[in-house]
Parts: C-alpha cells; structure tokens; sequence
C-alpha cells in the first residue's frame, strides 16, 4: 500500500499551464520575470541535467544562493525528479557552512558567485560533494580545484540542461512521489540549540497553502508576494514560493540583501499585493522617512518570526494605513499555524489556530491548562515535518506523537487568541532568527580577556529580543564591548552577534553552580 501520488513541483508548477494559465507571470523582479509556461520549461530541462549529472532521487542538493528565478527553479527541479532541496542561509561562514553540508550528506552544492568563496571554503571540510553548480556567465571558465584532494566536477548552472540534453533527455517527467516523500530540508537551530534539518515532505507543501495561503490569506491569482524573509527560511519560501505559485499568483524576488531603503525602492516598483516581513523589519519601515502611500499597493502585510509588538502593529498601520497579521509559525510545522484574521486582528496577541491545525496548551506536568493560564504551547496538523535528519533523540523530544512542542510559553484567551510570553527555554530569537546562546558564549569563551559569560535575550525599546552578552573579565583584563562584538562577527555569522555587552563582577549561580539565567537576564534588563 502506498501513499497518493504526488508532486509539489507539479502542483506549484505544471498544474497552471495544464490548466490553460501558462501566460501569467509566475515570478519577477530585478534578476528576470518568467510566465507559469517558461517556468514550467526551466524546471523540467534542469531536472533533467540533475538526473544526468547523476543525482538520485532522495538525495539531496543543497542550495546557496540569494532569491531569484535560478534558486526557484533549482527548488523545483529538485522536487521534480524526487531529489530533497535543501536551501540554506547565505549567512554563514565557511566552517558553519561545511558542518552543514556534511550533516545534509549532500553531494551536489547550487551555489552563486557572491557565495562561491565560502562554498569553496565550507568544501575543503566536506569531501562527499562531488558536484559543484554555480550560477555566472556561460562558459565561464570553473577555476581549478585548490585542493586536488577534494577535486569535484563543476559545472555553469546554464549548462546542467545540456547534461541532460546530451544523456537523450530535455525535460525530465516528474518523478512519482508520494504525499509523504521527502521534498525539503530546512535547516533550524530551533528549540534545542545546533542546527538540524527538519524534514519536510511534498505534501506538506499543499498542506500549508491550503490552511494559511487559501484559508487565512485569502491569496488569489492577481496577488503578487514580496518576502523579506528569504527563500532559506520557512517563512520565506512559504511567502515567496508556495503560496504564490499554488495560487497561480505571482512571486517577486529580490537577490539583494533585504535592507529598508531597498524593499522600500522594490515595493515601489513592483507593487506587491502581499508583503511578508517580521517584527524587527517593520520597526526599521516606520524608523525611514517612507511617504504614507509607501505601501498602497499593499492589501495585507503579515508579520512573523517573533511575537509583533501592538506598538508596532499601531504606528505602521497608522502610517501607512495597511493591516499587519501578525502570527505563529515554525521550521517545523513549514509555516503559519496560529494567525491573526484580515479584519479580525488583535493587536498584541498571534491570533487564532489556523483551518488543518490544532493547539494544546500543557503545564510542566503535561495536563492541559486553562485559558487564562500560561502553558508551553503544542500544536499537531498535516504540514509537520517527519523529524530531524539523524537526530533520533531531538526528534522524540520535539516531535511527541502527532503533537510539536513549540518550545513557546503562550496563553490563551476564552475568545481563543493566542498571546506569547516568551518561550520555554533560553534560546534566543533576533530578527526572527533563532540564536543558541550556547554558540554565541563558545565564542566568546574564545577570547582571552573573557573570564565567564552568559548571554541572554532583552527587549529592545521596540519590544524585540536581542541578544545581550554579560561577561566577567578574566582575571587583571579589562573588556572592550566593541572589539568584543566584532571578535563574534568575525567568528560567527553576523545576525549571532551581541548587540550589547554587559560586564559583570560575578554571574549569579544556583548553589550546584548553574548560571541562573532568569537573573541574568534580569540584569540585562535593568
Ligand atoms: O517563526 C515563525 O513565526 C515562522 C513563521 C513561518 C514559518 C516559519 C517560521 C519559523
């Protein structure tokens, strides 16, 4: 007995132009625009040259490269001939980036040039790739291997269809998958720390369309997405991905790194219908002088990542007279599953559970706590991942039967809006990035006048998490907050570096000398 046939790359893809909706644009924006029918061509050629160059379905390709048509199409060819595609941040530097290839086992890597250096780095530690796709001009000549003890083929990303033209075969027929074959890995350092992939299967990727794109967004065919947050991330490749293509709408993509003045300058050239950004981005919208006709293009902009202060959600939509949903989603569960409603929002709170989920909320006994009463949040639907890859003891700690355990402090309101106290443990999410305070100290611990650390989340004056790092010097050193900071820079990926340093004669202890970090962050706080 096996599962339903299915194929997210068809559903995204392929069903449009069956249907007779090829000529609509499926995605633009400054690097190229192509209609359903073009995209559709793309997707099948380069799943072809995949399937040619020797990759198997079940395997995986793991992605580097900014948004535009070339990651998209990559994505989809992937899932087309069955391979995983496993898009990561572009954030990373080459030690992070290696350990990631190694855990994914991925033996083809899609880079573009802006990455090709630390692609080549992270390669040195990951001798089991053996394909290297970069996107540039044809005919570019590959640069050779620096090390000829990791030499790897390497081709131009044009010229993968040739591979397969040259095998026989222009367009590879989608491959039968099922409902529950794997299509995606997103990597998260999530609730517990070092980064792990979450398994993601075809289905799923209807799934959340279906609840959050259809049911709560209301997308439509004439609607055009522009994300913030980047195709790497679940909330990204949900906004700039799934949904638009489900919808048969449109996906503008911009490879540049999101700054305000340049998704201010996108907007006004593109005109989304639907804009996606999290909280720490719409508080850096409302710090530009932006005109109040900014977003007049925009039907409903959507807020996620971490809990949207009501603050935030007043001045913007006070200004530029556009509603923010702001809402719950995870890696985990791929997107959105608790959300505000267009007309029904309530400033301050994540909103109501999304049409294919449901939500519990338990105390630290696991019995189910009243409304009114703070509980750790679990949620169960159709879209959540199978588990981590190779993490059999997280997975049964994260993934409890049909339940998730969000990892979310949240209580519920009788009129059944979900409001966020924080979360359950101590990792920290900036700017909609998870932090692992552990990574961050590892580092610090790494410099010399660093005696003790502890790092911890405070809020911000917008009301959104930092981290903070509270040091002791070590003995007859001083501490310089700044060089501090840039020694996390160089050694970590940017978005992991403290904000703010805070230097302490003493961390407070518990009497079997565990930081308390609730005091920590107490004192961060003052
Ligand atoms: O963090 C969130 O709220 C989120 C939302 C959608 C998809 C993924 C994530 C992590």
């Amino acid at each position: 007995m096996t599962s339903e046939s299915f194929n997210a790359s068809v559903h995204l893809v392929d069903r449009h132009v069956e249907a007779g909706r090829g000529d609509r644009v499926a995605v633009t924006g400054p690097a190229g625009t192509l209609t359903y029918t073009q995209l559709a061509a793309r997707v099948a050629e380069f799943a072809a040259g995949l399937r040619a160059l020797g990759v198997r379905p079940e395997e995986r390709i793991l992605l580097v490269m900014p948004d535009r048509p070339e990651t998209l199409i990559t994505i989809l060819a992937a899932m087309r001939m069955g391979a995983v595609a496993v898009p990561v941040s572009t954030m990373y530097n080459g030690a992070e980036l290696g350990a990631l290839i190694r855990d994914s086992r991925a033996r083809v890597v899609v880079c573009t040039p802006e990455f090709e250096q630390v692609v080549r780095a992270a390669l040195r530690s990951a001798p089991e790739v053996t394909v290297l796709i970069r996107t540039g001009d044809r005919g570019e000549a590959a640069p050779a291997p620096e090390d000829p003890a990791t030499a790897r083929d390497e081709y131009p990303w044009q010229e993968v269809p040739a591979a397969g033209r040259a095998a026989g075969r222009t367009a590879a027929a989608p491959y039968d998958s099922w409902r529950d074959s794997p299509a995606l890995w997103l990597y998260t350092s999530g609730t517990t720390g070092a980064p792990k992939a979450a398994m993601h299967r075809h289905g799923a990727i209807r799934d959340v369309h279906e609840g959050y794109g259809r049911q709560v967004l209301g997308i439509r065919p004439d609607d055009r997405c522009f994300s913030v947050a980047r195709l790497f991330f679940a909330y990204g490749i949900g906004n700039s991905a799934f949904f638009p293509l489900a919808a048969g709408a449109t996906a503008i993509l911009d490879p540049a790194r999101p700054t305000p003045a340049g998704v201010l300058a996108r907007v006004r050239e593109e005109r989304p219908t639907l804009f996606f950004a999290g909280p720490t981005f719409f508080a850096a919208l409302l710090a530009t002088d932006a005109p109040g006709d900014a977003f007049s293009s925009v039907r409903l902009a959507v807020s996620a990542g971490e809990a949207l202060p009501a603050e935030i959600h007043r001045r913007f939509a006070e200004r530029f007279g556009v509603d923010i949903l702001d809402g719950l989603g995870s890696t985990e569960a791929l997107h959105i599953f608790i959300s505000n409603r267009p007309g029904q929002v309530r400033p301050g709170s994540s909103g109501t559970v999304v049409p294919g989920y449901e939500a519990k909320l338990l105390d630290d006994a696991g019995a189910p706590v009243a409304d009114g009463e703070p509980g750790h949040l679990y949620v169960r639907g159709d879209s959540l991942a199978s588990g981590y890859w190779c993490r059999t003891a997280t997975t049964r700690q994260v993934f409890q039967g049909e339940w998730l355990r969000t990892g979310d402090t949240y209580v519920r309101g009788q009129d059944g809006y979900y409001h966020c106290l924080g979360r359950s443990n101590d990792m920290i999410k900036a700017g909609g990035i998870w932090v692992s305070p552990m990574e961050v100290e590892a580092r610090l611990h790494e410099h010399d006048a660093v005696g003790e650390c502890a790092v911890v989340a405070y809020i911000d004056a917008e009301g959104l998490e930092k981290p903070v790092a509270c040091v002791v010097p070590a003995p007859g050193r001083t501490v310089d907050a700044a060089e501090l900071v840039a020694f996390c820079r160089e050694g970590l990926a940017s978005f992991k570096r403290p904000r703010e340093v805070l230097v302490l004669d003493g961390l407070p202890k518990t009497a079997t000398g565990k930081i308390q970090r609730g005091v920590v962050r107490q004192l961060a706080a003052d």
